[in-house]
């Protein structure tokens, strides 16, 4: 009973905008599982992805997302331990060589051979998407697959970046562009992993959701007068936060955070705006011992420890939902900065 032909958005060429039609269902290969997407979040990198903003191809036409939730439908001959009827998720790393040095160790976001869903290869804004077997996240049974769609790329990236933070628990995490997707679940995986945030972002609709999620303090970045003094005293000994976890779409706050942190601070560069850079007084650097690094996505352990925070109910994912066939009206509100938390298109709409 698997149809010949399913509902997808496709971008058609680099700035969109997507096209609601009917595209044939794929069939997996010998390594993959064909997953009948229920629901899936929607990323800014899905609008980065459509707007062309950065320096990696993609493929072209594109069906996007990558927070797909669902259930396997058909499975590979090589595919053993997924059952038809599972629950699983398709998340940003789609699969990897899984035989590099960087697959050997783990960090399979690292892998050249990396397939990207929604981005190198077709991911969830669709009815049925393939995935590889090996990297299709095991979601527990007992989740909701509307509520846990978000955890597959923004809880899973937050949650990593905590840990590439090196922040123990008791200190204190500036959390950048905390009102949006990524930085909404930021906030709850920083509480229970025992740290301490301080929320920035901007406007009091955004301010009112992560008080509500647990931040300690908000600072407005459209109304702050001198944002690295606001954000140093909101620290509880002034000396500013341990970490920074960079989550905005602008440029600008990335500069800041190297002066708000504490000395032997760590800047974690999560967000990708286009075009931007990072940089820093080498003076300031050496003689504070910050460190700046990057952080991408999570790797397969990651992936099921961020949905294990999930079905202990210690992240409440605050989501709106709309049908898969309005996604373009998403897109749009992302673009005006317009989304506190996430969106999740369902399917089926
Ligand atoms: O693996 C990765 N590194 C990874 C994974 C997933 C997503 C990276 N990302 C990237 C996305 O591609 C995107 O560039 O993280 C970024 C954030 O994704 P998102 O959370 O899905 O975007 P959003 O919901 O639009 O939230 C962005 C927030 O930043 C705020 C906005 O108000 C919004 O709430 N913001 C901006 I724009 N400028 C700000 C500033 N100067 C700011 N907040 C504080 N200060
Ligand atoms: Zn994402
Ligand atoms: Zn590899």
């Amino acid at each position: 009973n698997i149809p010949k032909e399913q509902w997808a958005q496709v971008v058609e060429k680099t700035g969109g905008p997507v096209h609601y039609k009917k595209i044939p269902v794929p069939k997996p290969g010998p390594d993959e599982v064909l997953v009948n997407i229920k629901y899936s979040g929607v990323c800014h990198t899905d609008l980065h992805a459509m707007m062309g903003d950065w320096p990696l191809e993609s493929k072209m036409p594109l069906v996007g997302g990558h927070e797909g939730a669902g259930i396997v439908v058909a499975r590979g001959e090589l595919v053993k331990d997924i059952k038809i009827g599972q629950k699983v998720g398709i998340k940003w790393i789609n699969g990897s060589c899984l035989a590099c040095p960087y697959c050997e160790r783990s960090d399979e976001p690292l892998c050249g051979g990396a397939l990207l869903s929604g981005y190198t290869v077709d991911g969830s804004f669709q009815q049925y998407a393939i995935g590889k077997a090996a990297h299709v996240a095991r979601i527990p049974e007992e989740c909701d697959l509307e509520e846990v769609a978000p955890i597959l790329c923004a809880g899973l990236t937050v949650y990593k970046g905590l840990k590439e933070s090196g922040a123990r628990p008791g200190d204190t995490v500036a959390i950048v562009g905390a009102g949006g997707g990524l930085g909404s679940l930021a906030v709850q995986y920083a509480r229970a992993m025992g740290l301490h945030s301080i929320a920035i972002d901007g406007g009091s609709e955004k301010g009112d959701l992560v008080k509500k999620l647990g931040a300690q303090t908000y600072v407005d970045f459209t109304t702050s007068k001198d944002l690295v003094a606001d954000v140093k005293a909101a620290s509880s000994d002034g000396l500013g936060p341990s970490a920074a976890l960079l989550l905005a779409v602008q440029e600008k706050p990335f500069q800041q955070a190297t002066q708000y942190v504490r000395s032997r601070g760590v800047v974690v560069c999560i967000g990708l705006p286009a075009h931007a850079n990072i940089s820093a007084p080498v003076f300031d650097t050496v003689v504070r011992m910050i460190q700046i690094r990057g952080s991408y996505v999570g790797n397969r352990a990651d992936t099921s420890e961020a949905l294990d925070f999930f079905r202990r109910g210690l992240i409440k994912v605050p989501y709106k939902t709309t049908g898969l066939s309005k996604l373009q009206d998403v897109f749009n509100l992302m673009q005006e900065g317009k989304i506190a938390g996430r969106y999740v298109v369902d399917t089926s709409k």
